[in-house]
């Protein structure tokens, strides 16, 4: 018997390219999907949405203060339930929970745990002119070189991240060592601002509003000076 010639039309060679070429694409998105288990991507997801809770928490605080002509004292009367309004006057009291009644937002980080509020209590009630002096604020790196001047932040805003806990200098005394989110005593003005590391323990997330920031904007309201 003689085998016949296998000979293939035009068409038929252009439609194998381009199902190879489709094979291809979907086994990469394939290998892909399996190189980043399910649990980092969720991590990750959790990572980036309270990045942008922490955003809009700083949104909301400047149109707070477009409003009010201050910044709003933090969430303080019970720091096992907060009630997310700001408790006013602040007193003594310059880190608590982010007021998040107060400013119109949810209640938490994409964890479910409260976010912590610092505020340079000078910043909660009429801003003098000129400007109140220094508080001594500073957001550090996990290598503690400074990431704004002393001088910058009028607010602190911080996620504790998958851990629920105030990492490294985030917490009271810096040892990275208070049992949940709600860093009890007298928290110095230090924070830690830094990409998720392993060793130093360390997943929070950070912004800070700027005074220049702060200021610029309620000079265009019309609120200051
Ligand atoms: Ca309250
Ligand atoms: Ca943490
Ligand atoms: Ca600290």
């Amino acid at each position: 018997m003689q085998l016949m010639p296998l000979s293939l039309t035009k068409e038929q060679q252009g439609f194998t390219l381009i199902e190879m070429a489709v094979a291809m694409l979907i086994l990469a998105l394939l290998l892909g999907g399996m190189l980043m288990p399910l649990s980092e991507r969720v991590k990750t997801d959790r990572y980036k949405e309270t990045q942008l809770i922490l955003q809009e928490a700083r949104e909301a605080l400047l149109g707070y203060a477009i409003s009010n002509g201050n910044l709003p004292c933090p969430d303080t009367t019970s720091p096992a339930t907060p009630d997310g309004t700001a408790d006013s006057p602040c007193g003594g009291i310059v880190e608590g929970y982010l007021p998040y009644v107060t400013l119109g937002m949810g209640r938490s980080d994409a964890w479910n745990n409260p976010l912590r509020y610092r505020v340079d209590p000078n910043f909660t009630i009429a801003i003098t002119n000129p400007l109140p002096v220094a508080n001594g604020y500073l957001v550090q790196n996990l290598e503690a070189a400074p990431v704004t001047l002393t001088t910058d932040p009028a607010a602190i805003i911080f996620s504790c991240g998958e851990n629920g806990l105030p990492d490294d200098d985030n917490d009271a005394a810096g040892g990275g060592n208070t049992p949940s989110c709600n860093n009890p005593g007298a928290p110095n003005g230090t924070y830690i601002q830094d990409v998720p590391s392993d060793a130093p323990a360390f997943d929070d997330s950070l912004v800070w509003l700027s005074k220049n920031t702060l200021m610029n904007r309620l000079v265009t309201a019309g609120q200051w000076p």
